[in-house]
């Protein structure tokens, strides 16, 4: 046999094992032996029935998605799928891990599915711009039916081993040896005989579904989609299973998934894929980590909060500091109250939610966090009271425990010089709220020891974020690149667009929100007073502000919000103060299209990207699509700024910002030399195409 699929005979019962580290994906070199395989096995007498199983961590975790975009290398997966249903002895899907995408399809030719306690089963291809192209829209309907595989399918999310058994999409679920549990339950079948229906032959389901019902649901995800084409496209697919002949719909999901597959949104969700990936990796990959068993968390208000619950969230004991024993108090409750919330959800069970909570400690003493490993402030954002914070942890905390700031825009490096040891200094900017955002960048300062670096890299995957490692500057990737985007909104405003419109292209680029929608919710006297202690002003901003117009939480900011409610509408007073103020100015209001809008925010961010790839803060363009993406909601079918300036074209983007930078004379607009030579290059490092 090869390296990949080999055969066992256990008293006439094959077991075919598939091995192909590290998640088992399909690959040509997998298919091939696959298909010589089940032919042998199909043809040979001494067989009675046969088990797919899988070597290492999971069962196939999907098509090798690598192969994407290059010529298909035949047996494809729907040959192999198409030949397992021509198997008249049962065969049965043995499954581990995850059985994901084309592994799943895979699973759905067998006759039987079995699976362990803690597997999981699911289609996310609409997570890749893409829909199950292995038959999985047709087939997954006739086991759970077509609502069910419509949820399924595009939400992208797995379902757990027992989910699956009560849907009818798997048939056992055991503890203990499960190649060994498959084998009895192959054998048994066998014993009992067939004839055993394929699952492309079982319809009844199907007949039983109501299509308004369905019809229903695919307006509502329609609405949700906002722009993506892949959640469209499955929708359609698992409606063609109810109302197509099985070949017709097998046929029209090819046709869909030929289409999605060589499309500008799948190849940017694929490269996201990756990027999320590559953005872990750190040179050195055998660096020793640090062992950390307690995290400590300094500051008990929202972020502070939020960050103690990533860490027990991930299996941590957390030491939360605060001042005084009222302010802990109130953070404390406000940690409870959010774990009700998620119990009332059902997304946490009352005795998880009890877990949780005793993992905190409270604390108003410094020298309770001498037995933490890692100790983070999210105290006030002031350089003089972060140093203080830092003294204090210099004196307490262990030889070895890695010091973190929350800062979303000091220098770490000026933090770092001032305690005993800058090497164990580190930056952990986390994206409110802490408990839920997936970023987190990570900022390695001029001496931290790649060491501590690494063990936070690690750390960050295991309280499930996406991590990404940046340099010191201000305002890290995120921050700076949102100031870049944000340098022009007013000029924008006061020249002729409302907060409306400005919002509008945003949102039909494929944003959840505009600026101002977002200023509105993260409350406007934020950037107010950062932009006093900068000595900065903004003068619709700014005005807002002093008028006690903060946003969403005084129920008035760019737009007006009726109580309780988080959509506002446009307010007059508003536009009548840009007017006066563009009077003041002597401006004239103009027409601005949606064009504009875009080429005056997004091509300055993007130039920003390109500056903050040359001072080499961020390691590669694609980390900056990351960091876009999970922390600012980027949209995922454009690939992260990076990408979509491949799309867009970088020459087009420079002779826009060549044209603002002459009309306006902002630094914002001259075009980055790095984006000039992803012009001529057709890539950010010079290599290939983006
Ligand atoms: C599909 O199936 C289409 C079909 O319907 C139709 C076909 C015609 N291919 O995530 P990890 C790599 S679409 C190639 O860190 P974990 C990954 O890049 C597919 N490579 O591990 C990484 O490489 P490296 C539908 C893959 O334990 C390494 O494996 N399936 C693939 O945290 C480890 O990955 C999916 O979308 C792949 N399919 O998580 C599932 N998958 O070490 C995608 C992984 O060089 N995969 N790699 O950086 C996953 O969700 C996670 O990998 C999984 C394991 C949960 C399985």
């Amino acid at each position: 046999m090869s390296n990949s699929v080999s055969v066992a005979n256990e008293n006439g019962v094959a077991i075919v094992t598939i091995d192909n580290p590290p998640v088992n994906a399909l690959s040509f070199h997998v298919r091939e032996p696959l298909m010589q395989a089940l032919v042998a096995l199909r043809d040979d007498a001494e067989v009675a029935a046969i088990v797919l199983a899988c070597a290492g961590r999971t069962f196939v975790a999907g098509a090798d998605i690598t192969e994407f975009g290059k010529p298909v290398q035949q047996p494809d997966l729907r040959a192999v799928v198409a030949l397992l249903e021509t198997i008249a002895k049962p065969t049965v899907a043995a499954i581990h891990g995850t059985a994901l995408g084309g592994g799943l399809e895979l699973a759905l030719g067998c006759h039987f599915r079995v699976a362990n306690t803690g597997a999981r089963l699911g289609l996310p291809e609409v997570k890749l711009g893409l829909l199950p192209g292995g038959g999985g829209t047709v087939r997954l309907p006739r086991l759970v039916g077509a609502v069910k595989a419509l949820r399924i399918i595009v939400s992208g999310t797995p379902v757990g081993a027992q989910e699956a058994h009560g849907a009818g999409l798997v048939d056992a679920v055991f503890e203990g040896d499960l190649t060994a549990h498959a084998v009895n339950f192959a054998r048994e079948i066998a014993r009992k005989g067939g004839p055993f229906t394929p699952v492309r032959d079982r319809d009844d389901l199907l007949k039983e579904t109501d299509l308004a019902t369905f019809d229903a649901e695919v307006v509502d995800l329609a609405r949700k989609a906002r722009g993506l084409e892949a959640p469209i496209a499955c929708a359609q697919a698992v409606r063609n299973a109810v109302t197509l002949p099985f070949d017709d719909a097998l046929a029209a999901e090819r046709a869909l998934f030929v289409t999605l597959v060589a499309s500008d949104q799948s190849r940017a969700q694929r490269h996201l894929f990756f990027a999320e990936r590559e953005a872990a990796k750190l040179p050195g990959k055998d660096t020793p980590k640090r062992r950390i068993g307690r995290v400590g968390v300094i500051g008990a208000g929202t972020m502070g909060g939020g960050i103690a619950m990533a860490f027990a969230n991930g299996g941590f004991a957390v030491t939360l500091l605060e001042t005084s024993q009222e302010a802990l108090q109130r953070g404390l409750g406000m940690i409870e109250k959010n774990y009700t919330v998620s119990v009332a959800r059902g997304s946490l069970s009352e005795d998880a939610k009890r877990d949780r909570l005793a993992q905190f400690k409270g604390s108003t003493d410094y020298a309770d966090l001498a037995d933490c490993d890692l100790i983070i402030e999210a105290v006030f954002e002031d350089m003089a009271v972060k140093k203080e914070v830092f003294g204090k942890l210099d004196a307490i905390a262990r030889p070895g425990v890695i010091l973190a700031t929350n800062t979303s825009y000091l220098d770490i490096n000026e933090i770092a010089a001032s305690v005993s040891r800058p090497q164990d200094v580190l930056g952990l900017h986390f994206f409110s709220p802490a408990n839920v955002m997936k970023l987190l960048e990570i900022v390695r300062a001029e001496k931290t020891a790649p060491d501590a670096l690494a063990t936070v890299v690690d750390l960050a995957r295991r309280v499930g974020k996406v991590a990404v490692v940046v340099g010191v500057c201000h305002g890290f990737v995120g921050n700076r690149m949102l100031a870049a985007r944000g340098s022009e909104s007013e000029a924008l405003l006061l020249e002729g667009a409302t907060p409306g419109q400005i919002d509008k292209a945003f949102t039909d680029f494929g944003w959840p929100m505009g600026p101002f929608q977002m200023g509105d919710l993260a409350g406007l006297d934020i950037g107010w007073r950062n932009r006093k202690a900068r000595g900065l002003t903004a003068v619709i901003s700014d005005t807002l502000c002093e008028q006690g117009r903060f946003g969403q939480k005084s129920g008035r900011g760019f737009y007006l919000y009726e109580a309780g409610a988080r959509a506002g509408v446009p307010d007059p007073e508003v536009e009548a103060l840009i007017r006066e103020k563009a009077a003041e100015r002597g401006i004239e209001p103009r027409a601005i299209g949606a064009d504009e809008i875009i080429e005056r925010t997004l091509y300055p961010l993007i130039n920003e990207g390109a500056k903050i790839l040359e001072e080499k803060i961020a390691a590669r363009a694609s980390d900056i699509d990351v960091v876009w993406v999970n922390g600012y909601g980027f949209p995922i079918g454009k690939g992260g700024p990076m990408f979509w300036a491949g799309l867009e074209g970088a020459a087009k983007i420079i002779e826009r910002l060549e044209y603002w930078h002459q009309r306006t004379g902002k630094d914002v607009f001259k075009p980055a030399p790095l984006l000039k030579r992803m012009a001529e290059t057709g890539s950010w490092d010079g290599s290939a195409a983006a």
